[in-house]
């Protein structure tokens, strides 16, 4: 079936999946969260695709939960079970897919759509974008991985204090407390963000995924269990035709041509 609420493109080694639901500044309803869960596999099973973007269409990044949809939403739908089907499974792929995943922050992105671009590996913001926790605006508590990711990023203190004042942000301010990669002119962020996934899908894959495994697995691990599990992935990395490719071309004083395995 083709998608209704999302747009994908897979070019240059570079799989693109655009929120588009612009009217709502790309706010998710139920069909827009399957159909992300869809592509994102498709993308993870898709050895050509080496790099993945994600952005929104129109002004907005993604609101988040489209309120229209939550109001309409009867009494008896469980929040934990609905966030079980929705957002955490998309979360959880976001940083598990073993390809860099960046975030083309294009505008506001807010509540869930916060969550999704934190839960990217690396994040291009434009100019003029904005972050916004906005759940305590709506009397509810962060979700979408929103309270991992945010004091991990930006330290407790500021975390919490978006949280509960509901401030935005902007871009530039994001930079400076470490949430976002570089910040762009909006005319210049597509192409900015173009030309770096287009470099990664170029690299070692293989060693890539690996490395956001063991960052993602270090959250949770001593040093001397880190540097066990740097030593089991090592092996694996070690066993790559990348691996051989890049030792062979340093000392044929040539470039390397990766080809992700
Ligand atoms: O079980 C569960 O599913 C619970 C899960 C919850 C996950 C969540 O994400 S809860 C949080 C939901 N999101 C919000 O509360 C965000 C609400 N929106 C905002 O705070 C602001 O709109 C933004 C900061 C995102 C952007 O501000 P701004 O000034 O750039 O735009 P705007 O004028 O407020 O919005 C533009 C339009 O988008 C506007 O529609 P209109 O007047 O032009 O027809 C606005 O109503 C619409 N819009 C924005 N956010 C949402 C939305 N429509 C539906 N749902 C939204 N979340």
């Amino acid at each position: 079936m083709p998608y209704t609420t999302i747009l994908t493109d897979l070019a240059d080694g570079v799989f693109t999946l655009t929120f588009n639901r612009p009217e709502v500044l790309n706010a998710f309803n139920d069909q827009q969260a399957e159909e992300v869960q869809e592509a994102l596999k498709k993308a993870e099973r898709d050895d050509a695709a080496r790099c993945l973007v994600l952005t929104g269409a129109g002004k907005g990044f993604c609101a988040g939960q489209d309120l229209g949809a939550l109001k309409g939403r009867s009494d008896s739908v469980s929040f934990r079970e609905h966030l079980g089907h929705t957002y955490n499974p998309i979360i959880s792929k976001l940083r598990s897919v073993e390809k860099p995943v960046i975030g083309q922050i294009n505008g506001a992105a807010a509540g869930a759509g916060l969550g999704l671009a934190l839960a990217c590996d690396l994040r291009y913001a434009a100019s003029g974008a904005k972050f916004r926790m906005a759940f305590s605006g709506i009397g509810l508590a962060p979700d979408s991985g929103t309270s991992f990711f945010l004091p991990r990023l930006i330290g407790y203190a500021r975390a919490y204090e978006l949280a509960i004042t509901n401030n935005p942000i902007t871009s530039e301010q994001a930079l400076a407390w470490g949430m976002v990669n570089a910040v762009f002119p909006a005319e210049e962020l597509a192409a900015a963000t173009r030309e770096l996934a287009v470099k990664l899908a170029q690299l070692p894959t293989k060693a890539f995924g690996l490395t956001k495994r063991a960052m993602n697995k270090a959250y949770q691990l001593t040093l001397d269990e880190a540097l066990d599990y740097e030593a089991h992935l090592q092996e694996i990395a070690g066993h790559t035709a990348d691996y051989t490719e890049g030792v062979g071309a340093f000392l044929e004083k040539r470039s390397p041509k990766f080809i992700g395995k």
